[in-house]
């Protein structure tokens, strides 16, 4: 076990994730039913407002929140207990972060701030929402650079030896969010808080959303990534085997640094602004970020089959039957990998410029998103909960806690199954996001379309309710193993960190050299984003003054 005071940062980091949790989710079931017309809010709620808590809670705060938790106790096992000065600025880390974090949502929640987790202008929240969102990178960044330096101190005693490839990862993850910080960064300092605050009359938009954007694709890497060191590292672990090729799972996490972040543009590809090429050129690079998610997917195979080999599987898909599926460790991560598949799938579709013209800013999106973020991710991360908070306050996961965690994941399976399909057809049949009126105005077509038994809110709305019974399921579960479960005493009571072991030296040394890795990532962001940035900056049309819709 870690030493006790690298745990408490940890156990913090991840109470403060599940409060947010708590509280996001609630505000998913809310939505479900307004969507429906079967909830009347009072006066002072909002949809918008719930849908920016909604989106501010689960995707960014209770996704950092975890994953710190998790860098933290990975780090400091295979790296060692943190010395004083990492201690002392991880904490740091997690109060900025978190300060950042109770203002923010203050100014949501006092409705000031019903601007998205997007916030795009010309919607305008108050100043200190943006305030809130910069201490909140801020924070993340301090806690980043503890980590790194506790790195640092392990590369400086062990010189020309590979990391653990855990460290490795986490490393690169933050390499990943460092560089994208930059742009939200870039456009809350110097954009929004003058402008918010006054100082500014008007606001850049399409600059304003490009930089947003620059930061928002590489996000959803820094939720996935730590999902997919799961994938990599614990999974062999519970199947008994080691990592299927420690340099094929490096090279993924670099060439995520590489093209997670000039490709921003796939997200404005309706946008005016911004020239065909620019867009066409963005494109052709998030193809690119698709490879290394292949690769992994090649690599999962390559694992199970291994291990199934191992215990006597015949035939082409005889391992299958020889995965722990009683392990809810495991079987919680085998269906988070296999909902990224269509997830994937279509990422694969929103990305390719014409067809994104059908489904861009339709419900469909909204289904994307929660099967890839919402399932994959976020049930990677309930599946390591199960044995990281155990794991970390010494406590049994008992038996009725493993069957609970069973019902628990295959309800928010087939809650996200309902939900995110209805989504998806709803979307194509036109039903709009991002907004609280779904049926054109009761319009007759308009209704037709969206009462079939898989194309309606009905559905969505049984999913969304499936999911937050799910989730309740959950919060009992991590109540019970943070604060109310038996102490483990005897041995095999004892919750371990499932880490597999790797081939680490048998990895080419210059898949550890930072530099490289860094300046060719610099490199794609200038050819991608240096003159189409520089044109909206030169060419900009008259700023517009803030809106508050709400
Ligand atoms: Fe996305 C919009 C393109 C992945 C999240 N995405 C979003 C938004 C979010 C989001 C939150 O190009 C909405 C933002 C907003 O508010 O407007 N996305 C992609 C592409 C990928 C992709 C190309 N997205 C993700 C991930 C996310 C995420 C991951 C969160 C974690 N996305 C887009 C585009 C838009 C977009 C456009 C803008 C749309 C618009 O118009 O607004 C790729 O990274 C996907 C690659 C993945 C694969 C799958 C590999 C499969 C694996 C599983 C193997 C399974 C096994 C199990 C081993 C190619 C690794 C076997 C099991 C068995 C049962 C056999
Ligand atoms: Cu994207």
């Amino acid at each position: 076990m870690i030493a006790a005071k690298d745990r408490k940062i940890a156990l913090w980091n991840i109470g403060v994730a599940y409060t947010a949790f708590l509280i996001g989710t609630l505000c998913g079931l809310l939505q479900v039913f307004i969507r429906n017309d079967a909830l009347q809010l009072p006066a002072w709620l909002d949809y918008y407002q719930i849908l920016t808590a909604h989106g501010v809670l689960l995707a960014l705060i209770y996704t950092a929140f975890f994953i710190f938790g998790f860098f933290v106790t990975g780090m400091s096992k295979t790296l060692g207990t943190f010395g004083p000065k990492v201690w002392l600025f991880s904490w740091i880390g997690f109060w900025v972060t978190l300060a950042g974090t109770v203002l923010a949502t203050i100014m949501i929640v006092s409705g000031e701030a019903s601007v998205l987790y997007t916030f795009y202008a010309p919607l305008k929240a108050s100043g200190w929402y943006y305030v809130g969102l910069a201490l909140y990178v801020v924070g993340t960044w301090i806690s980043s650079f503890a980590l790194i330096a506790h790195y640092l101190v392990w590369r400086k005693a062990h010189k020309g030896e590979m990391s653990p490839l855990f460290a490795f990862m986490t490393i690169a993850t933050l390499v990943l969010w460092l560089i994208a910080c930059l742009g939200v960064v870039a456009t809350v300092l110097f954009q929004y808080i003058p402008w918010a605050f006054g100082w500014t009359d008007t606001i850049n938009v399409e600059l304003s959303r490009s930089l947003f954007w620059y930061f928002g694709h590489p996000l959803v890497y820094f939720w996935l990534l730590p999902a997919y060191m799961a994938w990599y590292l614990i999974v062999p672990k519970l199947l008994g085997v080691k990592v299927f090729s420690d340099s094929l799972a490096r090279l993924s996490f670099v060439l995520f640094i590489l093209f997670s972040i000039p490709v921003g543009f796939h997200h404005q590809l309706t946008e005016p602004g911004i020239s065909n090429f620019w867009k066409f050129l963005q494109v052709v690079l998030t193809f690119m970020v698709i490879v290394p998610s292949l690769m992994t997917a090649f690599s999962m195979f390559a694992t199970f089959e291994t291990s199934g080999r191992k215990k006597g599987a015949k035939g082409l898909f005889g391992w299958f039957a020889m995965l722990p599926w009683k392990d809810v460790r495991f079987t919680s991560i085998f269906i988070a990998m296999a909902f990224f598949i269509p997830g994937g799938a279509g990422g694969i579709i929103n990305a390719s410029f014409q067809l994104n013209e059908v489904v861009h800013n339709t419900l469909w999106i909204v289904g994307h998103f929660h099967i890839t973020v919402g399932t994959p991710v976020a049930m990677t991360f309930m599946g390591m909960t199960f044995w990281l908070i155990p794991y970390l306050t010494g406590r049994k996961f008992t038996k009725s806690m493993q069957r609970l965690g069973f019902v628990q994941i295959i309800t928010w399976s087939i809650g996200m199954l309902l939900m995110s399909t209805a989504q998806h057809v709803l979307g194509l049949l036109g039903a709009p996001r991002r907004t609280a009126y779904s049926s054109y105005n009761n319009h007759p077509a308009a209704l037709e379309w969206f009462d079939g038994i898989l194309t309606s809110h009905v559905t969505m709305a049984i999913g969304g309710s499936i999911l937050f019974i799910s989730a309740m399921m959950l919060m009992y579960i991590v109540v019970m193993t943070m604060f109310l479960s038996p102490k483990a005493e005897k041995p095999e009571d004892i919750v371990e960190f499932p880490l597999a072991d790797s081939d680490r030296e048998s990895s080419p040394k210059f898949l550890e050299n930072w530099k490289i890795w860094i300046g060719i990532a610099f490199a794609l962001i200038l050819i991608a984003y240096a003159i189409p940035l520089s044109s909206m900056i030169q060419h900009a049309p008259p700023g517009s003054e803030g809106l508050k819709t709400w």
